[in-house]
């Protein structure tokens, strides 16, 4: 079982320095990625083809989206068999043989757990429904029925009730996500056994570690008490940050992960500062970092009634405050994870930036440098770093994703919304904008497949593409290289401490970071109109370190910056 030890300058407790805070994570979502045998689904052997892509672009670890084995109906986040492998994804050895690419080309595999809830056709679920008193029936969470209805007011987040009836116990089950996708009752120390056995099975088959989906959500309330609509959270169950969550991760961290050199990392819907300092401790007691959502919802003036739905974008100011409140809060404490996109969120570059065919380019790059020069791992997602943008379905048989077509049943059939203004909504917030095939080229399909996608394939990929990019200089692709080489050769970026500047500016976000007597000045325009900003004399004589717009003249007093500029001054 090969060990990353450490590798980069000397130990030390001062900066408290470690691997995984200085690596950049590169999410691949397998079913979009790349397609090796031509039936329009991604696969492991494609992966294994763009290892080298990855290589070159100089990312540390690859985040792979599940490939167990999975019915699909929430695309492998509803898993059947944990060690065996999706079908159309590959076979095990396929897997042997990415894994061992990708450590022979120095890049990691963290693997994504998702243990909150199996497939119902998990064979542990099979089981549990079959009797009340089958060996299994404690792995899921079952109750009687209340006054003919659900035991209690609980949401899915895919929309409906969280309880699904299952009249051959006359019992309802628990499922915070799709109906397929039952929880697992974490409380039962038969589960947590059977998971950490899975997990240490994972580890010595020589991963490198794990994003666990959803882990904030594992230790349910007691009692299981009704939520208070639009207070309690994930879909009124109030089950973000439970009573044993702590307990159950350091249970994780005792029998499993402290006995491997693992990057973790939690995805923790719900997490406040104060709950991410116990998930991300720096004492390593649970894991290494958190994934926390607050700067990926709508604006304060937000209508709750349609949730993620609603499409008010959050004023810079309140944007530059969270993220700040999270840089100044985790610092010497615990450890950020840094994210604009995912598999879960809208293109980073339509909703922070600007997709217009004047400003894409240049407002990705813009986003690209305001994350990376912050503190914190950061992850880039397949296609963030070609600038692709979401692909704005107009029809609704061009979606795939359970939450869209759930909520806008929903959401239509109450009257709530017209179809016309959910698809407007879908068009902006859907999960499917981040899960169009990766361009890889300008031929058919993107060079995605050889076959038809199972999704449609970006109507922009005859110039967004890895091909293009890689050879123009001056493309999202390059300048996110350079990025990503930055963080291995500065210290500060890594390990400095940041401070907010002008927090009110509504245009520019403007920030510092200091490590011994070194500087950074980081400037970002939001806007697509040009804005003064004054540099302040300690950067006089500073270096441009990178910026998204040619650079000349003097670095400190007053400057103009130009539509979504981005400049990073270094100082000496
Ligand atoms: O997502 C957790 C989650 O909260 C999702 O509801 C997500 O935040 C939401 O869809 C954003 O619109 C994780 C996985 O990342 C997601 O892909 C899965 O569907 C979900 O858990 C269930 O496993
Ligand atoms: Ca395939």
């Amino acid at each position: 079982m090969q060990i990353f030890k450490y590798e980069r300058g000397k130990e030390d407790t001062v900066l408290n320095k470690a691997w995984w805070k200085e690596a950049v994570v590169y999410q691949i979502y397998p079913r979009s990625f790349m397609d090796s045998n031509g039936d329009g689904i991604g696969d492991l052997n494609g992966i294994t083809e763009k290892l080298e892509y990855l290589k070159e672009l100089g990312i540390d670890v690859i985040w792979l989206s599940p490939v167990y084995q999975s019915p699909n109906d929430d695309n492998g986040y509803d898993i059947s068999d944990y060690q065996a492998i999706m079908e159309e994804f590959g076979t095990m050895e396929d897997y042997d043989r990415m894994l061992a690419r990708a450590h022979e080309l120095g890049i990691k595999i963290m693997m994504d757990l998702v243990v909150n809830h199996t497939s119902d056709e998990h064979a542990w679920f099979v089981e549990s429904r079959k009797s009340v008193d089958n060996p299994y029936r404690d792995f899921y969470i079952w109750r009687k029925g209340k006054d003919g209805k659900e035991p209690n007011n609980w949401g899915s987040c895919f929309s409906g009730s969280a309880w699904k009836y299952d009249p051959q116990t006359d019992m309802y089950f628990l499922h915070l996500f799709s109906k397929k996708q039952p929880d697992l009752n974490w409380d039962n120390p038969k589960v947590r056994d059977r998971v950490f056995e899975m997990m240490n099975w994972w580890c010595e088959k020589g991963i490198d570690g794990f994003r666990m989906d959803v882990i904030s959500l594992i230790s349910k309330p007691e009692g299981l008490p009704d939520g208070i609509p639009g207070e309690t959270g994930y879909a009124d169950s109030g089950c973000a940050n439970g009573p044993h969550v702590h307990e159950y991760l350091k249970e994780m961290n005792r029998k499993v992960l402290s006995h491997y050199d693992l990057i973790t990392v939690g995805e923790a819907s719900g997490v406040t500062l104060e709950e991410a300092k116990k998930y991300a401790n720096a004492d390593g007691s649970e894991l290494n970092m958190v994934f926390q959502f607050e700067h990926t919802g709508g604006g304060p003036e937000a209508d709750n009634h349609y949730g993620k739905w609603d499409s008010h974008k959050m004023p810079l100011p309140v944007w530059k405050k969270i993220l700040s409140r999270w840089q100044t809060g985790l610092e010497g404490k615990a450890w950020n994870s840094l994210f604009l996109s995912n598999h879960d969120q809208p293109r980073s570059v339509a909703w922070f930036g600007n997709d217009s065919e004047q400003y894409r380019e240049i407002s990705a790059k813009m986003l690209g440098t305001c994350l990376h020069m912050m503190q914190g791992t950061p992850y880039v997602y397949q296609g963030e770093e070609l600038g692709m943008t979401n692909i704005y379905f107009d029809k609704l048989e061009d979606y795939r994703d359970i939450e869209s077509i759930n909520y806008f049943k929903e959401f239509t059939e109450s009257g709530l919304m017209t179809p016309e203004h959910m698809m407007k909504c879908l068009m902006l917030r859907s999960r499917d904008n981040a899960r169009t095939p990766m361009q890889w080229d300008d031929t058919a399909s993107a060079g995605f497949t050889t076959g038809t996608p199972w999704i449609k394939v970006g109507p922009d990929y005859e110039t967004v593409n890895a091909k293009n990019e890689m050879a123009d200089p001056d493309s999202v692709y390059n300048y996110y290289k350079k990025l990503i080489h930055l963080r291995k050769e500065k210290d500060i970026m890594v390990y400095g401490t940041y401070e907010l500047l002008d927090p009110e500016d509504e245009a520019l976000y403007v920030y510092t970071r200091t490590l011994g007597d070194q500087k950074l000045l980081v400037m970002c325009n939001f806007t697509k109109e040009e804005q003064e900003y004054t540099v302040p004399e300690t950067f006089a004589g500073a270096d441009v370190l990178i910026s998204n717009y040619p650079q000349s003249g003097a670095a400190a007093g007053a400057r103009k910056l130009r539509a979504y500029e981005a400049v990073v001054l270094e100082t000496k």
